[in-house]
C-alpha cells in the first residue's frame, strides 16, 4: 500500500456564528473583572488551536495554557509541546488533561494541579487577589465546559453543583455562563465561554493581499476534523477524505480503520470508506434518491477519530525543526 503524498486542497471553512461575535464583545468588556486566563486548546492540534484573538485581548493577563483531549493526540506529543514552549514562551505555564469524567469518577491529578496553580498564583498576592475570578476561553468543542465541570468537581465547595452542558458539537455553549465557584480560602471562580473559531477562517479567499494571511486550507481541515466546526456547514466529504489521508501516512494507524470498516487493507478512496460505513450502519438515502447517504457516513467516520476509535493521532508538525 502507498498513501498519497499530497492531499489536494480546496477553500474550506465558513462558519463564524453570530453568538461566537457576541460573546468576544461580552469578554472584552468584561475584562477588568478577569484575573487569569486559562485558554484550552486541542492537544492534537496545539498550535493551530491557539486563536490570536486570544492574544491581542490577554496579552496582559495572567494565563495558564490547559491542552485538552490529550488522550486522543499521540501518546508523545506531551514532551515535544513542553519542549517547543520551553524553547519559544518559557514563561507560560502548561498543562495536559484528558477531562472526559464519568459522572463520581474522582479527578485526575491534571485537574487537581490545575487547581493548585490557580491557588498558588491568588495566594501569592492577597492583596491583589482577595479573590480570584478565571476566564475560561478557546475553540469551539475543545473541551471548555468539560473542564469547567471537572475542576468544579474537583475544587469541591460543597452543595449541589449544576453542571455546563457538554457536547460533541462545535457551538454547545452559546453565551457567557454565571461563574462559578470552584474553591474558597481563597475564594476561585470560574467564567465558561463559548468558544470562538479564528476569524481568519472566515477571510480564506476574500484577501486581496495586505493585511493577515487566512487560515491555510490545511489549517482549516484540521479545525473541522478536530470538531472545532459545524460539519453540517463544512465539507463533510473533503474533511472525512483529509482525515484518510492523515490516517494513511501513519503505519500505526493506517491498519485500524480497515480491520473495523471489514476492509482488507488501508485504501486512498474516500468512496470506498464512505460505502463501508454506510452499508455497515445503514445510512441510505430516502427514496426515490436511494444509495448510500455519504454525508452521514462522513460524519460518522470523523466521529470515529474524535471519540478515539481511530488511533491517537496529532495533526500539527512537532518536529522541532518545524516549530518556529
Ligand atoms: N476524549 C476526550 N474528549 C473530551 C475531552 N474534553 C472534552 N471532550 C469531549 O469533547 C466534546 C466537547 O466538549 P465541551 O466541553 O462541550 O466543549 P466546549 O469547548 O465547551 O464546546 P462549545 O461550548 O461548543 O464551545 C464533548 O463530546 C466532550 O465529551 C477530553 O479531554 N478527552
Ligand atoms: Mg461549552
Amino acid at each position: 500500500f502507498v498513501p498519497r503524498e499530497t492531499f489536494p486542497t480546496t477553500a474550506a471553512l465558513n462558519w463564524y456564528p453570530k453568538h461566537q461575535v457576541k460573546a468576544l464583545q461580552q469578554i472584552q468588556n468584561g475584562l477588568h473583572h478577569v484575573d487569569l486566563v486559562i485558554e484550552v486548546r486541542d492537544a492534537r492540534i496545539p498550535f493551530t488551536s491557539a486563536n490570536p484573538q486570544f492574544e491581542q485581548i490577554l496579552a496582559a493577563r495572567h494565563r495558564i495554557i490547559v491542552f485538552s483531549k490529550a488522550d486522543l493526540a499521540h501518546p508523545h506529543h506531551q514532551p515535544l509541546i513542553r519542549a517547543a514552549f520551553a524553547k519559544w514562551a518559557p514563561r507560560e505555564t502548561v498543562l495536559f488533561t484528558e477531562s472526559r469524567l464519568p459522572p463520581g469518577t474522582r479527578a485526575r491529578p491534571a485537574i487537581r494541579q490545575l487547581v493548585r496553580s490557580i491557588r498558588e498564583l491568588a495566594l501569592a498576592d492577597p492583596a491583589r487577589f482577595p479573590y480570584l475570578q478565571a476566564l475560561i476561553v478557546g475553540l469551539p468543542n475543545v473541551g471548555k465546559s468539560t473542564l469547567t465541570n471537572a475542576l468544579r468537581q474537583a475544587g469541591a465547595t460543597g452543595g449541589a453543583r449544576k453542571s455546563a452542558k457538554v457536547g460533541p458539537t462545535a457551538g454547545v455553549t452559546t453565551a457567557i455562563a454565571t461563574r462559578v465557584k470552584i474553591t474558597s480560602d481563597p475564594d476561585i471562580y470560574l467564567v465558561d465561554t463559548p468558544g470562538i473559531l479564528d476569524p481568519r477562517a472566515l477571510t480564506r479567499g476574500q484577501q486581496t493581499g495586505g493585511g493577515s494571511r487566512g487560515l491555510t486550507p490545511d489549517e482549516a481541515l484540521k479545525l473541522t476534523v478536530t470538531g472545532a466546526t459545524n460539519d453540517a456547514i463544512t465539507d463533510e466529504i473533503h474533511a472525512a477524505d483529509y482525515l484518510l489521508f492523515r490516517l494513511n501516512q501513519i503505519p500505526a494507524l493506517q491498519g485500524i480503520y480497515p480491520a473495523l470498516l471489514g476492509l482488507p487493507g488501508p485504501t486512498n478512496d474516500i468512496d470506498t470508506v464512505l460505502g463501508a460505513i454506510g452499508q455497515r450502519h445503514r445510512y441510505t438515502y430516502f427514496r426515490p434518491r436511494g444509495g448510500i447517504d455519504v454525508e452521514r457516513a462522513a460524519r460518522h467516520f470523523l466521529h470515529m477519530y474524535r471519540d478515539g476509535q481511530l488511533g491517537r493521532m496529532t495533526l500539527d508538525d512537532l518536529r522541532p525543526e518545524a516549530i518556529e
